[in-house]
């Protein structure tokens, strides 16, 4: 009886994604939860229960106090690559592979998806893996991992950038900051030229990346939101497939490719 309220939903998400021929994928934090890797929301595991976003994800924290700012990034760095890609990534891989030309966007700044064999993915809000000069931009090295792991809090001084001796920040973007261009611009494009766009895991508040979703079922697409909370793109979605990424997803890619030939 607990599986007939999610299996109608999942039959009319599976027939959607059966019929699209351009899809969009478009995550969040919620898609690596079940790697380990904690959300920035979540009542009782997000990362903004336990630190403070301003003081963390600015450009006035890290100017204010950079060895803090860097040690609290190497600090989930190191258990980012500790984490594994969950079947929710596999998942989304694998629509890649059945719809070709799927493009996928991502919110988060971990590696899961490249991980998880999604050739790439359009990172948002840039990556853990890709630091940078706080001064000049010029990419720099990740730190030599024999280094060893921060404590969870612990202050560690920014290398050096070797050509202007600025300290080297997180390739992330932070609250204030510009994203990407190109990443926005391909994103923005894709979501206006998609005939399906399944949003996964993100709380949709953080703009501009929650327009996202917003520019699809605007100009018409289908947009079925997996999520196991309510969010501001409920409205938007034609289905609401409330679940955890990790299960829900490989329960779609099965409802169309696995079911229909089985
Ligand atoms: C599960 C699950 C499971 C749990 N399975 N699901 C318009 C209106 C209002 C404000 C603004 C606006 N436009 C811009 C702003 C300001 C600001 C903003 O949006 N603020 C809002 C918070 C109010 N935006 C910005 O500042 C952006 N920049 C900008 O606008 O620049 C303008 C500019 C232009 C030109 C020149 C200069 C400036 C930048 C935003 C950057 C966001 N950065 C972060 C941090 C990245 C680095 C880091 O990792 O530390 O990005 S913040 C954080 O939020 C991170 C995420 O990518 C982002 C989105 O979060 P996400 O992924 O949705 O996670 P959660 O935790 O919110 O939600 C998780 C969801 O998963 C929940 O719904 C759960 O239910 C669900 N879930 N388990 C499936 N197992
Ligand atoms: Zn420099």
């Amino acid at each position: 009886m607990d599986s007939i309220p999610v299996d109608q939903p999942l039959r009319e998400a599976a027939a959607l994604l059966g019929q699209a021929r351009r899809v969009v994928v478009f995550t969040g934090a919620g898609m690596s939860a079940e790697s380990g890797v904690p959300t920035f929301r979540d009542a009782l595991t997000g990362l903004w229960q336990r630190y403070d976003a301003q003081a963390l994800a600015t450009p006035e924290a890290f100017r204010a106090d950079p060895a803090l700012v860097w040690g609290w990034y190497e600090w989930r760095r190191h258990a980012v690559r500790r984490a594994r890609p969950n079947p929710g990534h596999l998942a989304v891989a694998a629509i890649q592979t059945r719809v070709p030309g799927t493009v996928l966007i991502t919110q988060n700044v971990d590696d899961l998806h490249e991980r998880a064999g999604s050739p790439d993915p359009v990172h948002l809000h840039g990556s853990l893996f890709a630091p940078r000069c706080s001064g000049c931009a010029r990419p720099a090295p990740s730190p030599d991992d024999a280094a060893g792991e921060p404590a969870d809090g612990r202050r560690v001084p920014p290398p050096g950038c070797a050509r202007c001796a600025a300290p080297v920040r997180p390739g992330v973007v932070w609250f204030g900051e510009a994203l990407p261009p190109e990443a926005l611009e391909t994103a923005v494009e894709a979501a206006s030229s998609c005939d399906l766009l399944l949003t996964v895991g993100t709380s949709g508040l953080v703009y501009p990346a929650a327009e996202i979703p917003q520019v699809a079922a605007r100009l018409g697409a289908a947009v079925i939101q997996v999520n196991p909370e309510q969010t501001p793109l409920d409205g938007i979605a034609e289905v609401n497939l409330r679940g955890a990424a990790a299960v829900v997803l490989p329960a779609l890619v099965d409802a169309v490719w696995v079911g229909a030939a089985g």
